[in-house]
């Protein structure tokens, strides 16, 4: 009788034991995986892309621009009939551009900036998703319709990673409270 209240409390201050050195064998492996991941992940770096974007009344040739997250895109702008602008969704960047002209105009719109001269506009698409372009400068009739879009892929192999990393994480977890819980009732 009087050793009895004495060895589960043993027991469970064991099991708690094997339940840490699991935990922190789970979490080893996850940082593991995730950083191993994004250095697997630098040896990949962004891309430089020149892109030459040709305006005219009612489209932009490419209509569709592609790119990775992280890539810098090194944009020249011409306008093949009338004056276009390039006015970039979510990217903060506006661009007026004249037939017959090397350059073109290059404003921030929320920095209130004056327009600045270019032959280059360069962009780091650091956000991932579906940007709409348009045309900011009246065109003609079907001025309004004027428009493309710049689809920003995200990074799929630092994703991966981080779920790889996120699922052997919590299958680690899985087992060593189990490892644990079989140990305590094998003793019982
Ligand atoms: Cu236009």
């Amino acid at each position: 009788m009087s050793d009895v209240p004495i060895s589960p409390s043993v027991r469970q201050v064991e099991d708690r034991q094997r339940f840490a050195l699991g935990l922190a064998v789970a979490t080893a492996v996850a940082i593991g995986a995730t950083v191993g991941t994004l250095a697997l992940d630098q040896t990949e770096p962004p891309q430089d892309r020149q892109i030459l974007v040709r305006a005219r009344q009612y489209a932009y040739d490419p209509p569709v621009i592609r790119a990775n997250r992280g890539d810098r895109l090194f944009l020249k702008l011409v306008a093949l009939d009338v004056v276009h602008g390039f006015f970039l969704e979510g990217y903060d960047l506006d661009v007026e551009i004249t037939p017959q002209q090397n350059k073109f105009k290059v404003r921030h719109p929320s920095r209130h900036d004056d327009w600045a001269e270019q032959e280059e506009v360069i962009v780091v698409v650091d956000k991932p998703g579906k940007f709409r372009f348009r045309c900011s400068h009246t065109c003609g009739s079907l001025h309004p319709f004027m428009s493309g879009e710049l689809i920003v892929e995200p990074n799929h192999v630092l994703h991966a990673g981080l779920g790889a990393g996120g699922g052997l994480f919590l299958g680690s977890v899985v087992i060593a409270w189990r490892r644990a819980h079989r140990a305590s009732r094998v003793r019982v």
